[in-house]
């Protein structure tokens, strides 16, 4: 198949599960073509099944806001015509899916009707989508869609509850490929960051508002009263200086590492004893998946998609979003005793594994078909 991969270009989730789709498809042997403003920050190979045409908007004075949705929609027309793809599959709602309709009607007045397969990843649904401002647009561009998947049931879910939606939704989870993501020998750094054997705490994300940042850092100084541990803050957003001076007032600043936007996430993974997510929504929970590769047990709220990924008691432990004492009393459970925290990793790796991207990818394959079946039979 020839396939159009819409996505945001940056480190968050859906620009990831996007291009990581995309670089398996081309493993497979489809011809797969990434349409964006930069080159996704993982699309960093060369497979002669790869393209990658860049989006550009023009800065004219006039544009305060320059247009890039329609942008999009002409490098789409472009692409789809002269690459003769056979199907689009946009990652996030908003702007991608509505680009995706505009170019599908401009490609009919050349005789040419491309499918458009749409993924909802989450805050396109739970916070941007629900805005008043974009509402009608996303409805209207999920249920023009031909093909709409979710990347949870809770996420399918919320769809339904938040807007008027005619189409089917097909849920098929995020996944990991667990060649990259498996634990790795760095004892070494791992005696450079603890030491004296203390236990190694990690969160990572975007440090955006509705990762609740400042839990992490009030969780873990509740832990350190009562185990000696480390916090590695992975990432970089809008909370950081927050977090930063909340470990300060907490006086745990030196046991808290900011190491900001790291590639090789496996790596540091693989030294951390625990992973902390106490997000205020989550569909899926991505960055959690990819710690429960590298044996990460997971403490992570309850919210969105999390119950579906995270086992209670068995890969670690949900509660209720903002419950601090409640994640840190659970945290101390787990570290204190380092036979349950061995069984917790083995539960943690074992129930990733359902997620190998070689279970998934045939998933999504499997429904380009019967989406292009389904149009056959119409037409
Ligand atoms: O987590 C983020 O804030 C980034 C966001 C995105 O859309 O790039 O991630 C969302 O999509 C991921 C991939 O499907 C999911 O694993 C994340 O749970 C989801 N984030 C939220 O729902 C907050």
């Amino acid at each position: 198949m020839k396939i159009g991969i819409v996505c945001y270009p940056t480190f968050g989730g859906s620009g990831v599960v996007a291009t990581e789709l995309g670089k398996a498809l081309a493993d497979r042997g489809h011809q797969v073509h990434f349409v964006t403003y930069n080159q996704p920050a993982r699309l960093d190979l060369f497979s002669e099944n790869l393209f990658y045409h860049e989006v550009s908007v023009s800065n004219y004075p006039l544009f305060d806001f320059p247009p890039y949705e329609l942008a999009l929609a002409s490098r789409l027309v472009d692409v789809v015509r002269f690459e003769k793809l056979d199907l689009l599959h946009v990652h996030y709602a908003i702007p991608h899916a509505s680009a995706a309709f505009m170019a599908k009607q401009i490609l009919m007045t050349y005789g040419i009707y491309i499918p458009v397969v749409t993924t909802l990843h989450g805050t396109d649904i739970t916070l941007v989508g629900k805005d008043r401002t974009f509402k009608p647009v996303v409805t209207f561009s999920i249920n023009k869609s031909d093909g709409v998947t979710a990347v949870s049931e809770h996420l399918r879910n919320d769809t339904f509850d938040f807007f008027e939606i005619e189409n089917d939704i097909r849920v098929i989870p995020n996944f990991i490929d667990l060649n990259r993501f498996n634990l790795k020998p760095k004892d070494h750094f791992k005696k450079a960051i603890a030491p004296n054997g203390e236990k190694i705490i990690i969160h990572t994300s975007n440090f955006r508002k509705v990762k609740r940042t400042a839990d992490v850092i009030r969780i873990f100084a509740k832990i350190v009263e009562k185990i000696p541990a480390k916090l590695l803050m992975v990432g970089d957003g809008v909370e950081r200086s927050q977090c930063e001076q909340l470990a300060r007032d907490l006086n745990v600043c030196d046991e808290v590492r900011f190491l900001g936007k790291q590639d090789a996430i496996e790596e540091i993974l693989s030294v951390s004893d625990l992973f902390l997510m106490p997000s205020e929504s989550e569909s899926f929970g991505l960055a959690a998946l990819e710690a429960m590769a590298c044996k990460v047990p997971v403490i992570s709220s309850n919210a969105g998609g999390l119950p579906e990924l995270n086992a209670d008691g068995e890969t670690g432990f949900l509660k209720n979003v903002g419950d601090v004492n409640g994640m840190a009393e659970k945290a101390i459970y787990i570290l204190e005793d380092d036979e349950r925290l061995k069984t917790f990793k083995e539960n943690a790796l074992a129930r990733a594994k359902k997620f190998d991207l070689a279970n998934i990818l045939p998933v999504y394959e499997n429904y380009y078909l019967e989406v292009l079946e389904k149009l056959k039979e119409k037409a």
